[in-house]
């Protein structure tokens, strides 16, 4: 039985590496050029493969994603139907949290209007509000949005987050489902957002949720932060929305097409900050920990950590 890497735009030869040190006596193999025979593979680490790449493996038991997100394999057609398991570490939580912390503190503390002041030589104090009037709203209160929501409490901002199910998080409000989805939007100055990228959740915040957003809020308009897949906002009402007022600013990491193209319009929002999603890489070391844990522990006795419901689509 074999083991399978296939990563599209990773280094494979040292994803491979990585899984002989911790199995040394397993044949691991690799795609596009040493998959050798399909019907030997039971179990795949995959991020971004092409569909045919599994469901040529007859025998499959088990997926891993090598990233938190799965949209890049629950959109494949023919995807075998055997558990998937996503990656949840601490190390890529706290990661993610650190650039959700940055992003709500670059907007809380008037970064770019002090950027564009310094490169004016302006020395001008802005009114400072404090972190307890700023209203940060988070979409998907999961592993990434529930840790990203305790630690901006911590800072203390006024947090809320919206999911499917009702949270009892402390010093947290919960939204949950359609209907409290305006109530939540209402008392939004700063939009977070860490919601997987479904067939429920692509294009979701449109002109229309960013017309929603509060507008009596400190900072004097509303801002908009996407750290979880590019798919869920709609890149031209963005742009529009940056360029009119109707958003204060943004914080982009993702973006409906990676990478973002040259011709983007939104490399000359002077009120948006892009980063090329790098929010919250995984370290492989602990990934690859993680992953041949879990193997040991399904060969033994049959049991997986965080497994995906593909027909919910996360
Ligand atoms: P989880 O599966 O732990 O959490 C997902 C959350 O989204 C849950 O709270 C879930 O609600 C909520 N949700 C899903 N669908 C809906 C919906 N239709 N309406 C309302 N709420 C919904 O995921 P993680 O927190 O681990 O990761 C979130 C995403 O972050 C990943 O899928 C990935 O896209 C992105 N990511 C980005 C990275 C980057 O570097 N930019 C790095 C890592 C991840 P409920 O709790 O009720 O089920
Ligand atoms: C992930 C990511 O899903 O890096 O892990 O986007």
């Amino acid at each position: 039985m074999a083991l399978l890497i296939a990563v599209k735009g990773w280094d494979t030869q040292t994803w491979v590496a990585r899984l002989k040190a911790r199995f040394p006596d397993r044949d691991i193999r690799s795609w596009p050029n040493a998959v050798g025979n399909p019907a030997d593979i039971r179990y795949a680490l995959t991020w971004k493969a092409p569909a045919r790449v599994l469901s040529d493996c007859p025998n499959m038991e088990l997926v891993f994603s090598l990233g938190a997100g799965v949209d890049h394999l629950l959109g494949q057609d023919d995807l075998p139907k055997v558990p998937i398991v996503r990656v949840v570490d601490p190390d890529l939580t706290a990661r993610m949290s650190e650039w959700i912390a940055l992003q709500v503190l670059l907007h809380h503390r008037q970064h770019l209007a002090y950027a564009a002041q310094q490169r004016e030589r302006v020395w001008r104090e802005l009114e400072q509000p404090s972190a307890g009037d700023l209203r940060v709203g988070i979409l998907g209160l999961g592993v990434l949005g529930a840790d990203a929501a305790d630690v901006l409490k911590r800072l203390g901002f006024n947090v809320a987050g919206w999911s499917r199910s009702k949270k009892t998080l402390e010093g947290i409000d919960s939204f949950a489902g359609d209907a409290e989805f305006d109530a939540f939007l209402a008392r939004t100055d700063v939009l977070v957002n860490l919601l997987p990228l479904t067939a429920e959740t692509r294009g979701l915040v449109d002109r229309s949720v960013l017309e929603k957003l509060a507008r009596d809020g400190v900072l004097g308009g509303p801002v908009f932060i996407n750290a979880g897949r590019g798919g869920s906002h709609v890149e031209a009402d963005l742009v529009a929305a940056l360029n009119d007022g109707t958003l204060k600013a943004a914080s982009l990491d993702v973006f409906e097409t990676e990478p973002l193209s040259p011709d983007s319009p939104l490399w000359a929002c002077e009120n948006a900050i892009l980063t090329p999603h790098v929010a919250a890489d995984s370290d492989p070391e602990a990934i690859s920990d993680y992953i041949a844990a879990q193997i040991l522990r399904f060969e033994a006795d049959g049991t997986l950590d965080n497994r995906v419901d593909p027909a919910r689509g996360y």
